[in-house]
């Protein structure tokens, strides 16, 4: 059957003003609600969400509002024959950009200054080894689908050596080599800058552990841009504690909110953001945009966009 409705469920508005996002539909030419998790769906209608829910098995499709849709269950959304489908292919620009910018902060101290900005204090003296140029650094991207090749092609643009990791051999522009995840170790091993940025599954939750931060220089750091578990988190913070590797510029982490306690804040070397590489002030009109391509090659029977289940 055709969609009759868009109902925009209210865990989206954990990362985007609702409102704000169900006006951007207001060219769909059918009814948009926002609903809570009293709703009940059937086959006429479409659901984008944050997060899942099991009553998105009744609706005649579900958009996941993120890239990452690893907390969905795929099999589920199979079995019950609801196409589920996400959001990659909107974030180059916004998290490549939270990547670079790490790196150009980590490579010319702009944490430290503003540390010290924040007690009035000028750093007459800071250690003059310690700040470079990101310019003929070379950064190792691993995972080079939408986020990555949104890096790659900065970091290039930036005088970059920029190498890259990926199961298939497709090249990517301004990425000069290119290693099998087989060859992980050969690929970090002499970055100045590492970057996660491959989804979250079974393969790869913890393909960063002690190994693999010994692996890499002592001067590197370890930026992660993609989902907290695929770095195990104690084994980051050893590595930080005892100078195995140089700091890290992290968007994720295994439990968010980053708990008050969690050792991470306190290194002078490590940058946080709370989860916030695709927040921008139009990031709604990103999301609508590819939410209603899909609804209209769904009501035209084509195949459709980003589906993965
Ligand atoms: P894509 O699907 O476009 O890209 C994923 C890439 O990872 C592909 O190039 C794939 O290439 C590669 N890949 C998959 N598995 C492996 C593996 N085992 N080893 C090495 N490479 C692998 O996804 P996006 O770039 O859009 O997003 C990536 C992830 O980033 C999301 O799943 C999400 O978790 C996270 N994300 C975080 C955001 C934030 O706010 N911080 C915003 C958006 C996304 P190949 O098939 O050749 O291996
Ligand atoms: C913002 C989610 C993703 O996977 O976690 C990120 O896309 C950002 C809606």
């Amino acid at each position: 059957p055709q969609l009759e409705r868009l109902c925009i469920h209210e865990t989206v508005d954990e990362k985007i003003p609702i409102q704000a996002f169900a006006d951007a539909f207001a060219d769909l030419d059918v009814p948009v609600e926002i609903v809570g998790d009293d709703e009940e769906f059937d086959r006429t209608d479409a659901v984008a969400s944050f997060r899942p829910r099991e009553a998105f098995l009744d609706a005649g499709w579900t958009h996941c509002i993120r890239a990452g849709y690893d907390e969905f269950d795929t099999e589920a959304h199979e079995a019950a024959g609801v196409p589920l489908t996400n959001s990659t292919g909107i974030h180059d620009t916004t998290v490549g950009e939270l990547a670079i910018g790490y790196m150009v902060s980590l490579a010319r101290m702009l944490h430290i200054y503003r540390d010290h900005q924040n007690d009035n204090d000028w750093l007459a003296e800071p250690p003059y080894e310690r700040p470079f140029t990101v310019e003929n650094e070379q950064v190792c991207v691993v995972g080079l689908g939408t986020l990555g090749q949104g890096v790659a092609e900065r970091a290039d643009a930036l005088g970059m050596d920029v190498v890259g990791v990926r199961r298939s051999d497709e090249p990517v522009p301004g990425v000069s080599e290119l290693y099998h995840p087989d060859d992980l170790h050969e690929a970090i091993s002499d970055a100045r800058f590492v970057v996660i940025a491959v989804p979250h599954t079974p393969e790869t939750e913890g393909m960063f552990s002690t190994a693999e931060f010994e692996t890499m220089r002592d001067d590197a750091y370890l930026i992660n841009i993609a989902r907290g578990p695929i770095a195990d988190e104690d084994a980051l913070i050893d590595a930080l504690d005892d100078g195995t590797i140089a700091g890290a510029g992290l968007d994720v982490f295994e439990t968010e909110p980053l708990p008050e306690d969690n050792p991470l804040w306190d290194f002078e070397e490590v940058i946080i953001s709370p989860h916030r590489g695709s927040a921008t002030n139009r990031y709604h009109l990103d999301i609508a945009d590819l939410v209603m391509e899909i609804f209209h090659q769904y009501q035209a029977g084509e195949e459709l966009r980003n589906r993965v289940a």
